[in-house]
């Protein structure tokens, strides 16, 4: 103890400390953070960062959503995005049909349509109106929301429509997924689907006008594909449906891999500069408007000694401001 006092007021007094807010892994029954060797499930489990893209709800069959909308609430879709630098090529987004989706008012008045899962770990992080505690004001089944109207920040498309995608895990994110198909071979398959089966549009209720004019964007140039990654993946990897998950995981690894070592944008502000400088920027750009927020959640499932399920909050706490190299340079 001794020495990890001389050792603290020592990084102090050098200005290597300071407090503050600080994203960690939570539980909520013991109402503190969680430590390593506190937890049953989870070792070394960290906060994973997400970008949120705030769609706006243009439009819906929803007649909740609708009333708020008519209210002069804003309605968001909050979807969870790795990446934010690819959000020029936005061309929908994705609900998972069987889902419900809860309906939230937040700290800033918003409403927010998100699964349960990510508003728990929203709340412990300064975004609804009480720490801890979310304001459900209803529920919706993703089956509604598909075919509504959303106008998607950054998009070349004015207005995109909400479409179905059966593999969105309820328990990661925020159950909504911006899709760019451009680069994500995940988002390509349902497009591809969705635009060569008439009946997989009708049994969604999606209309031709909501999917045949929609086409993959390109957005960022590499040398290996380079533009439109992800269409060129889905042919190289020989894949034909969106069930082919195994070939799709291949896929998306590659494209992702490359796009983001040695991509360069092509479109927008930050056009010419490289994928990896571009991705900071234009996530700073979105926060800075009110079009995109930040969110975390565990990485993995992790569970405190007491039981609990973990969430990521905004703790109170001392943090070291200088990486471990600089410190000893320091010193
Ligand atoms: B990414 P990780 Cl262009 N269920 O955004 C299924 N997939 C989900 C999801 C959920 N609940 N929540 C988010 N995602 C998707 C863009 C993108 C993404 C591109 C390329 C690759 C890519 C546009 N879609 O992800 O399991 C979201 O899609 C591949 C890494 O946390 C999110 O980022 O690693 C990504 O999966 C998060 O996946």
């Amino acid at each position: 103890d001794s020495f990890i006092q001389w050792q603290f007021r020592k990084l102090h007094k050098l200005g290597f400390l300071e407090f503050g807010k600080r994203p960690s892994i939570y539980s909520e029954k013991d109402q503190q953070m969680c430590a390593d060797h506190e937890r049953a499930e989870g070792e070394g489990v960290l906060p994973q960062e997400y970008t949120l893209i705030k769609l706006k709800l243009l439009e819906t069959k929803s007649e909740l959503l609708t009333k708020l909308t008519a209210e002069g609430k804003t309605v968001i879709l909050p979807a969870a995005t790795l990446r934010p630098e690819t959000m020029y090529g936005q061309t929908n987004c994705f609900v998972l049909p069987d889902a419900d989706y809860g309906v939230f008012e937040m700290a800033n008045k918003e409403i927010w349509v998100c699964s349960e899962h990510s508003m728990r770990n929203l709340s412990f992080q300064d975004k609804t109106p009480q720490f801890g505690q979310s304001a459900r004001i209803g529920t919706v089944k993703g089956l509604e929301l598909i075919g509504s109207a959303i106008k998607a920040p950054l998009a070349t498309y004015d207005k995109v429509y909400v479409w179905p995608m059966l593999s969105i895990s309820m328990s990661k994110g925020t159950g909504i997924v911006t899709s760019v198909p451009s680069d994500a071979p995940d988002d390509y398959a349902v497009l591809h689907e969705l635009k060569k089966k008439k009946p997989f549009r009708e049994k969604f209720g999606l209309t031709d006008e909501q999917v045949l004019p929609f086409e993959p964007v390109p957005i960022i140039k590499t040398a290996k594909y380079d533009t439109l990654a992800a269409v060129k993946a889905f042919e190289a990897f020989k894949i034909q449906s969106m069930n082919e998950h195994e070939k799709l995981k291949a896929a998306k690894e590659d494209v992702y891999l490359d796009g983001f070592y040695s991509g360069v944008m092509t479109v927008g502000e930050f056009a010419r500069k490289k994928v990896a400088d571009a991705k900071p920027l234009i996530k700073a750009k979105l926060i800075a408007a009110n079009e995109g927020d930040v969110y975390y959640e565990p990485e993995s499932k992790c569970v405190s000694r007491s039981g609990d399920v973990c969430v990521v909050a905004l703790c109170d706490q001392w943090y070291i401001t200088y990486g471990t190299d600089q410190v000893r340079e320091k010193l």
